[in-house]
């Protein structure tokens, strides 16, 4: 509608009814009662806990509709440059709580529904978590949208909607099992169906050549196969402003609702087929993380995720009707990982086929778009696709891949004249049978910047990966370094709401909750004895509250007085959980091998584990059986008199993260060194005052430096060491680590079941691998796991170390991260929202 033409008295009406959604109590508690009578037709007489969450939920989004309104009016008045987030997993977890704490209303609404009969615990316990990731990589891209909106950056996530998140977890006779997760069951108030922004999405097909009007040779994709993609959106609120940015979830499904001819000439079924296969595309997350699964539906996510994201980029673009050589100064891409790397690709191909822009200038705007974040060094988790397979499902894209990787071919080969193995090793296609598409040679070759999670890491990838790139580029050109981080209004602010308040008290304002930094100002209090003795009362009743979900979820009944020792994270190798698992059982046999009065000076420890494994990693699934084995006999053990207790929590996720992390005292981190390109847990737990065992690897290397020696326990072998231990496992018969080979005779004597079960797990650790050199690290880890017992006997020791730890975790925030993408990488700025008229 052209406003101006409309008359005064509409205006009027409009201005009036506009906007009435304000945040003090009483206009929260009018919306409150006003959802449960008609969007959930319930009264005061049958509402339950669960439709009291329904109404809180949505009078708040309510309020976020507003601000995301306004937020996007002003940046399309504003016009200026967005980054865009490509991420096939946006781990959000639970959003009440969090859009309570970022738009201001924790307070109003808390006392409001508590008026109206309802413990707020209780209403923010009854939300499902939003599950569209698989560990780090996905959580981080959930930190990173709430520090770009908190920084007041105009940016929009871009990802898929998942019909079924991560599956969830149960254990069966100490095994798991996967169910599925099929979290849209109850509506889910914190997105907005966007119906009618719909893409066609097209598959298969062929290519065909023709000449245009210029006289230039063009292509033509036709595709056969067409899938409509329909925007969600998801409001994401910053904290402390009014921006609140938006993350586009993409959901598939048919172009025709059914084919009606068919149903006359009684082909119901294949009718359905069809149906069911297009929404097919967008149905589940592959629950894998760190490994590549070559599946063609993957594939298929990722082009259709990737095509309507640049379609619904370039269309924004297009109605500021600048010429395509400003698409640079206007958009900047993000890809989170490979996964989007078809997306160079795919702009490639709209600049060259569809708006007929020469190819040379076309790939100057592609590579002036894209940046491109690399989240491991694992071989098994290198993106490579079949070349028959990409050929099929996408023959122009195909075409265009051959032509990026000629051209690039043809200029290496003119700096390095002859050297036909660089060229081998540069090149995107794997010249094997079939050829593969390296997708990480594609997202190298098609971005300006490309950098790694930590400093160790990206170090490393500029001498494994990429090495050769480095050679070709030269060193400091476009590989750098941009170190994670992690929000501290989640995982401070709402998962320790008692530290939170303390530090809030201590310091005399929320700022800190803006420029982490400011916790410096802790320190000042580290021997206060009033701040000490609120330090430890919250840290206990953390550890209660774990206590009880553990005695909930498990039945297990722990000391909150114990030592709280937590390694939760994705189940892999890498990460070594088997190792610890292992140290419990050195452990355990030393109790066991003591007098009662000898025990009677050890330091009682709950030794806490939590994660999924990928349904199909097999040795994965048999650590966590040994860890429920060790746990069945070392709890029911009653001559070591509670001395150690061992726990699974099943189901691992970001809410339980949340009330995890609050409660340790020491958490592990514990990978092979060189393996974790960072970690974001571990910034977590530090950040909460958990102190952090852990090798030379990823982040932990940069929090040490931020925490100092006396903060922090380090062993284990050096990245550099890594491939000197392996040779040796395999060609010179190295003997196990004495320690390593009695917990493994341990075993294998049947001390934890029949010993025939974990033949597989330990054979990965004898017949020359050991892969993960966990016998190298044994003695070492066992060392440093004594100078913990010792630590945690100075109790005050402790205390001032716990400090410590939090007050120099300011590096660690997203916003510290964010500011250095937005600087370094995206060059661009903030746009503050400014309140707008509701006409
Ligand atoms: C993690 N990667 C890194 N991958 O392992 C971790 N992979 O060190 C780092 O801190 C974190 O990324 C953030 O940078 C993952 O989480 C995956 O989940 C994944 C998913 C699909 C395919 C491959």
């Amino acid at each position: 509608k052209e406003i101006a033409k409309l008359p005064k008295e509409t205006l009027a009406l409009w201005e009036k009814y506009g906007g009435d959604e304000t945040d003090d109590k009483e206009a929260f508690q009018k919306s409150f009662i006003r959802h449960v009578t008609t969007t959930l037709a319930r009264s005061i007489y049958n509402i339950d806990n669960f439709s009291a969450y329904q109404a809180t939920a949505h009078s708040v989004r309510d309020r976020l509709i507003k601000r995301w309104n306004e937020t996007q009016q002003t940046h399309t008045e504003a016009d200026s440059k967005r980054v865009y987030y490509l991420s096939l997993e946006f781990l959000l977890g639970r959003s009440l709580d969090n859009a309570l704490l970022n738009l201001g209303l924790k307070d109003n609404c808390g006392e409001g529904v508590k008026e109206l009969g309802f413990a707020m615990e209780d209403v923010l316990d009854q939300e499902v978590d939003a599950a569209l990731g698989n560990g780090g990589l996905g959580r981080l891209a959930a930190c990173y949208m709430d520090s770009l909106a908190t920084l007041d950056y105009p940016a929009w996530g871009y990802g898929l909607r998942y019909t079924y998140g991560i599956f969830q977890q149960r254990l069966k006779d100490g095994y798991q099992v996967e169910f599925p997760d099929y979290w849209l069951n109850f509506d889910n108030p914190w997105e907005l169906p966007r119906l009618d922004v719909v893409v066609d999405v097209k598959f298969y097909g062929s290519v065909n050549r023709y000449t245009d009007e210029k006289g230039r040779k063009r292509y033509a994709w036709e595709g056969i196969d067409t899938v409509q993609s329909v925007a969600y959106d998801v409001p994401i609120p910053g904290y402390g402003t009014k921006n609140c940015i938006n993350i586009r979830l993409w959901s598939s499904k048919p172009k025709r609702q059914f084919d009606l001819s068919r149903f006359n000439e009684g082909q119901y079924e294949q009718a359905v087929q069809e149906q069911m296969q297009a929404e097919n595309i967008t149905a589940v997350l592959y629950p894998n993380d760190n490994h590549m699964v070559g599946k063609e539906l993957r594939l298929k996510q990722q082009y259709f995720w990737v095509a309507a994201s640049l379609f619904d980029i370039v269309r924004r673009f297009k109605k500021s009707q600048r010429p395509w050589s400003h698409f640079p100064d206007q958009v900047a891409i993000q890809l989170n990982d490979t996964h989007p790397s078809l997306a160079i690709v795919e702009l490639q191909r709209i600049l060259v086929d569809l708006e007929g822009v020469d190819w040379d200038d076309a790939w100057e705007i592609v590579t002036r778009t894209f940046a491109f974040t690399n989240h491991t060094i694992l071989p098994e988790a290198m993106e490579r696709w079949p070349v028959p397979m990409v050929q099929y499902l996408l023959p122009r894209h195909m075409q265009i891949i051959f032509d990026i990787n000629l051209f690039f071919l043809q200029k290496v080969e003119k700096a390095f004249p002859d050297n036909r193995d660089l060229l081998a090793r540069l090149s995107i296609i794997e010249e094997s049978t079939p050829q593969f598409v390296r997708m990480a040679h594609l997202a190298v070759v098609g971005s300006h910047r490309v950098n790694g999670v930590a400093e160790l890491h990206s170090e490393l990838i500029k001498k494994t990966i990429f090495k050769d790139f480095i050679q070709y580029y030269g060193n400091d050109s476009k590989f750098e370094n941009k170190t994670n981080g992690i929000t501290p209004r989640r995982w401070l602010h709402q998962a320790n709401p008692k530290l939170s308040e303390l530090i809030t008290d201590t310091l005399g304002n929320k700022n800190w909750l803006k420029n982490l930094d400011l916790l410096k100002g802790l320190k000042s209090y580290v021997d206060n004895k009033d701040f000490r003795k609120r330090w430890v009362a919250a840290k206990h009743s953390n550890k209660v509250r774990l206590t009880e979900y553990i005695k909930k979820t498990t039945g297990i009944i722990v000391n909150s007085n114990a030592l709280f020792d937590v390694q939760v994270k994705r189940i892999h190798e890498y990460k070594r959980q088997f190792m610890n698992i292992l140290g419990v059982i050195h452990r355990y046999n030393t109790l066991k091998k003591m007098t009662s009065e000898e025990r009677a000076d050890v330091v009682h420890r709950v030794v806490i584990f939590g994660g999924k494994a990928a349904p199909g990693y097999y040795i994965a699934k048999l650590v966590i059986k040994l860890i429920n084995s060790v746990a069945e006999v070392v709890n029911n053990d009653n001559s070591i008199e509670d001395s150690l207790k061992v726990a699974f929590i099943p189901d691992y996720n970001v809410s339980v993260a949340e009330i995890i992390i609050p409660a340790s005292d020491i958490s592990q981190h514990i990978s092979t060194a060189g393996t974790e390109a960072s970690g974001t847990s571990n910034m977590k737990f530090v950040l909460n005052g958990g102190l952090i065992l852990g090798t030379v690897d990823g982040a932990n290397i940069e929090i040490h430096e931020e925490i100092g020696d006396d903060n922090i326990f380090m062993f284990g072998n050096l990245a550099h060491q890594v491939d000197d231990l392996r040779h040796a496992h395999r060609y010179r018969n190295v003997p196990m680590d004495p320690s390593l080979q009695a917990v493994i005779n341990d075993i294998e004597s049947g001390q934890f079941g029949d010993s025939r079960i974990f033949a597989p797990l330990i054979n990965t650790l004898t017949l020359g691998q050991d892969y993960y050199l966990i016998s190298d690290d044994f003695q070492s880890y066992l060392d440093a796991q004594k100078l913990v017992d010792e630590a945690y006997k100075d109790k005050e020791g402790w205390i001032t170390k716990s400090i410590l730890c939090s007050a120099n975790m300011g590096k660690f925030s997203s916003d510290r991260a964010i500011q250095e993408y937005a600087e370094r990488i995206w060059n661009i700025e903030p746009v503050p929202v400014v309140t707008k008229k509701h006409i």
